[in-house]
Order: structure tokens, then sequence, then C-alpha cells
């Protein structure tokens, strides 16, 4: 079928302002937040319903067109763009964006893919519940891709990922067909939890139109302290203090490193280090509870001045306001926009066991080193649940370009201490289309053989966002 005719179908089924062809429209949807990929569409269909996007896929199947699935488009490994031929078409759900039901009784939130999760989490604070899922993109990521791509983010060490989450799902399959599983009970046991395999499926199986979210009780006192470390071993440490004082409460705990933190202090507006002096690393921690006067302030206060006495912790502040909170979060989550600034990146998105990270971060640093010297190691993120973003900045002055030539050469290193501490060469940021060659020699033999009879069985005809997660 001609592409005039396929879009003229398409155009009766979304209307004129569910279609962008105009290449200044389409513009801000084939390119990666990363801008490692810049790919070409002839158009952006917007569909207004479910009934609508099924349609559009309806039409594509049958036209034999390649369709990629995109929410906010904040991808680090380039999982929601089109390649560069122009072949595909982009299906976007923002406009699918209506939370359809919130029970406080059953504590479920219902909603479709295109609400923000900064939405979704606002909506669950009206009714005094918390979606607990924190990630730092939350104000862009539309629920549809945080689910397809089974987000981790900040709260994993308490919560788990976003597919611990998922309760029930709405998936527009790749014939067209709707399959309708909102279900929202707790216990389910009806055969093959196909929900599960379309969490994490990266838009590869179907385009997730709406979900059933599971909340908790919204926290009744939450305490945040930033404090100073001297190494990724004293933040061990600090953590298992954490961990013996009270598992339950501890919602987040994040380590950076001097060098991301200075990038912040220098390229993000207004960040302030709220400690005395600067150290080799840091440690964010959140504690949270649901219980009012549970003494959670206290708590931290006496951990951290155990840790303080036993040198673990060099300085440390707590906030005294929300204000100081978000402040203090700021200087975490501003992270991966600090180091845009600054220049070229290659960012490993790693995990390993908790209890391995001290020693996988040396071990990475130095091999990174040795290849590259002047390379500057910027490693932070989810120390709580072992996932690392052993990210690498070029090496001050050199060409971004010339930098980035080595990406392979340098994940690949990474990779293989990686693999000498039994850890996942993707923790959170998924496969997308940047790690596709890993998964053979990763995911090799039965796994990946039986992921590609599956991706056979669903998508017969390969038009579910080709090219990404399976090589
Ligand atoms: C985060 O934890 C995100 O802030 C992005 O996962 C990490 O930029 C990165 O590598
Ligand atoms: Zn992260």
């Amino acid at each position: 079928m001609p592409e005039s005719v396929l879009l003229d179908a398409i155009r009766a089924v979304v209307g004129d302002r569910g279609l962008l062809t105009d290449r200044a429209d389409t513009a801000a949807y084939t390119q990666d937040w990363r801008r490692l990929y810049q790919g070409r569409t002839s158009a952006v269909i917007r569909p207004g319903s479910t009934a609508e996007l099924a349609e559009v896929v309806r039409l594509c199947a049958a036209a034999g067109t390649p369709i990629v699935p995109q929410g906010g488009n904040t991808s680090m490994v380039g999982g929601a763009v089109p390649n560069e031929d122009g072949s595909e078409l982009i299906v976007c759900t923002a406009r699918l964006n209506r939370i359809r039901d919130l029970d406080p009784v059953d504590m479920t939130l219902t909603l479709e893919s295109g609400v923000t999760l900064q939405a979704a989490q606002l909506a669950a604070a009206e009714q005094d519940c918390l979606l607990p899922l924190s990630i730092s993109s939350e104000g862009t990521a539309q629920i549809g891709g945080v689910l397809a791509t089974n987000a981790g983010g900040n709260n994993t060490v308490r919560y788990g990922n976003a597919r611990d989450l998922v309760l029930g799902l709405e998936v527009v399959l790749p014939d067209g067909s709707i399959w309708n599983g909102l279900r929202r009970l707790r216990k389910d046991n009806t055969g093959y939890c196909l929900r599960q395999l379309f969490v994490g499926s990266e838009g590869t199986l179907g385009i997730i139109t709406a979900a059933v979210l599971k909340l908790v009780p919204q926290p009744k006192e939450t305490a945040v302290a930033l404090c100073g470390v001297a190494s990724p071993e004293a933040a061990l440490d600090l953590f298992t203090r954490f961990q013996a004082h009270d598992p339950a409460s501890v919602n987040a705990f994040e380590l950076m490193s001097d060098t991301g933190m200075s990038f912040v202090l220098r390229h993000i507006p207004g960040a302030m280090l709220p400690l005395q002096n600067p150290a080799p690393f840091y440690v964010l921690v959140e504690l949270a509870t649901p219980r009012p006067s549970a003494g959670l302030r206290d708590g931290l206060e006496q951990v951290l001045e155990q840790a303080l006495e036993a040198g673990t912790v060099q300085d440390a502040v707590i906030a005294e306001s929300e204000t100081q909170r978000a402040a203090i979060w700021k200087l975490r989550e501003e992270h991966s926009e600090a180091q845009k600034r600054e220049g070229a990146s290659i960012k490993n998105d790693v995990s390993v066991p908790v209890s391995k990270v001290p020693a996988f971060i040396r071990k990475a640093t130095a091999a990174c080193e040795k290849l590259l010297p002047g390379v500057r190691a910027v490693p932070f993120g989810h120390m709580g649940d072992g996932n690392i973003h052993f990210n690498l900045e070029q090496p001050a002055g050199s060409d971004a370009a010339w930098f980035l030539a080595s990406d392979h050469a340098i994940m690949d290193a990474v990779n293989d201490v990686v693999r000498e501490f039994d850890g996942s060469f993707s923790a959170e940021h998924g496969i997308g289309r940047l790690k596709p060659y890993m998964m053979p020699d990763w995911r090799g033999g039965a796994e990946l053989a039986l992921m590609q009879r599956i991706k056979a069985a669903i998508d017969p005809g390969g038009i579910m966002n080709p090219g990404k997660v399976l090589p």
C-alpha cells in the first residue's frame, strides 16, 4: 500500500490533530534524549483513545508498516526512536492521559499509558496514597514507557521495580486487537502471567495503553540526609547500618561521587553542596514510614552519630524542611543533565550484588582509566539495590566524536568486570537500540531462543519496534 494511502486511512481514524507529518512537528520525536540517534519518520501518530490506537495498529499491520511506540521519549538506550531510513511510523501515547480510577480501599490506580509518572504520583497523593516509583525523568516519562521498560529508579530498595507494582494491563497487540487484562486482583493464578511478558518488552510485543498499579499508604514521616563518605566501602558500611537499624524504613540509598557532584554544582543553576567540605563520595539516604510519630528522625540521627564516631561518615546534613529535602534530591536527580552539559558520556547501567558494589567500582574505574587515560569515571546511582550508573565522561578537552568512537570498547571493558561479579549489563534502562548486540553474549542459548520464539509468535510480521531488544 502506498504510504500516502495508509496515512490518509490513519488520518480518517485519528483526525488532523492526531497526525503530525511536518518535519518541524516530528523532529522532537525522532531524536533520543542522549542524542545518540537521529532517526527519520514520515509521521507521528497521536491517537486519542485505545480504540483509535488499535485501529491505527491494524492499518499498519495490514500495510506491513513498522511501528515505533513512544511515550515521553526519555530512553537512555535509544528504545523509542525510529531508524534512519524513514520506513517506521511513530505511535505516541501522550493523548491517552486519563486517570480512569483510584480506589483507596483496594489501593489501586487505573490509568492510561500517556499519564506522566509525576501526574500519577500526584493523583495518588491526593487520595493519601503513594505510588512508590520514582525516577529522575518522572516529569516527562509516561506510564506506558515506564512499564514497557520495567523502570527501576530510587525506591527499588524498598518497593521493587515497575513490574512489582503492576496488577493489570490493557495492551494493543501487533495485529490491532486489544487484550483487556485490567484486573486489579492481588491473587489471580490463571495460567501464564501475560502482563509480565509485556512489562520490560520495550514495545516489541505490543503497545501498553492502560494499567492497574498497586499503591501503598502515604508516608506520615520522611527524613532525608546527605552524607560525605571517603569511599564506596564506607557507603556500603553505612548501608548495612541503616539496614540493621530498620530495613523497612529505607526508601532510597543513593551513591554519588565527587566527580558527578562537581558537574552538578558547575552546571545546574542554584545547586549548592550543603556540607562543610567536599568528600570523595556522597550518600543520599531517605527514610520514610506510614506510621505517625514513629521517631524516624531520631533513628536517622542515631545511626549517623554512630557512623560519624566510627569514621564511616565524614560529614552529614539532615534536611530540616521540604525545601531542603528537595534541594538535596536535586543534587542527585540532576546528575544526568549535568553530565550531558559537561560533555559526551558513555553510560553503563549495570547491577551487581550490593555487597560487591565497592569492588566493582574500583575494578571498573581502573579498567577504564587503563583503556582511555584521562577518562573521568562518574559512578552514581541506586546503591541500595546494587544498580550503579557507571558512566564515563570524555577526558577534559578531548574531542567528543573521538571519545564516543570508543563506546563499545569501554562498555565491553566494564561488562567484563560486571561479569566477574555475576551482575547484569542492563539493570534498569533496558536494551533498546544500544545493547541488542550484547544479548547473544549475555543471554544466548536457550534464553535468547525462547525470547525470539515469543517475539515471532506474538508479532509474526515483526512490525513492533524493530531493531530493539533482540539482535
Ligand atoms: C538516574 O538514575 C537515571 O538518574 C539516569 O537512571 C542515569 O544518566 C544516567 O546514566
Ligand atoms: Zn537510575
